[in-house]
């Protein structure tokens, strides 16, 4: 099992796109293990676009990601990290394919609605920024045997 880190940004909740994206990632069949509306801290959003430090955009994004609330989450299942990836779609609005939320919500480079892990590494480094290991729930979907395949899923 893979658990990934997948947080909607401040342009996303303020356009009250939560469900819409939600709704996305629950049909795919991606399994929640954690929710919360936070305003996240400086320190958190230094830390979470820590490998981005330096860059020309970093400090507008540092500014864009606590300049309201976010939706945080943690997904579990197979290929997590991939998969939930390819449903957030390329990185700037203009370039995602139709078809992903960032390509069907957004146009834009910096306001791209939602981010996810790009690596298992990644993941485990960020989800502790935003969630205690109590946070987490674990629980067996009733459909999770039409999800995966017998081997997909421990
Ligand atoms: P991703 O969010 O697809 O993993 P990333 O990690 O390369 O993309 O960059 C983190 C965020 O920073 C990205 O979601 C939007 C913003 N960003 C990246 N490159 C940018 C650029 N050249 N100009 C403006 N914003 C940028
Ligand atoms: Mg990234």
């Amino acid at each position: 099992m893979e658990r990934t880190f997948c947080m909607i940004k401040p342009d996303g909740v303020q356009r009250r796109l939560v469900g819409k994206i939600l709704k996305r990632i629950e049909e795919k069949g991606l399994r929640l293990s954690a929710l919360k509306l936070i305003r996240m801290t400086e320190a958190q959003a230094r830390e979470l676009y820590s490998v981005h430090e330096g860059k020309p955009f970093y400090e507008t994004l540092v500014k864009f990601v606590t300049s309201g609330p976010v939706a945080v989450l943690a997904i579990d299942g197979a290929y997590t990290v991939k998969v939930l990836r390819n449903l957030l779609g390329a990185t700037f609005g203009q370039e995602a394919q139709p078809g992903t939320v960032r390509g069907d919500y957004g146009c834009s480079k910096g306001f791209n609605l939602i981010h996810g892990s790009d690596s298992p590494e990644a993941a485990r480094r960020e989800l502790p920024i935003f969630f205690r290991p109590d946070e987490f729930v674990e629980w067996t979907p009733a459909d999770l045997s039409w999800v995966y395949e017998e081997p997909e899923r421990s």
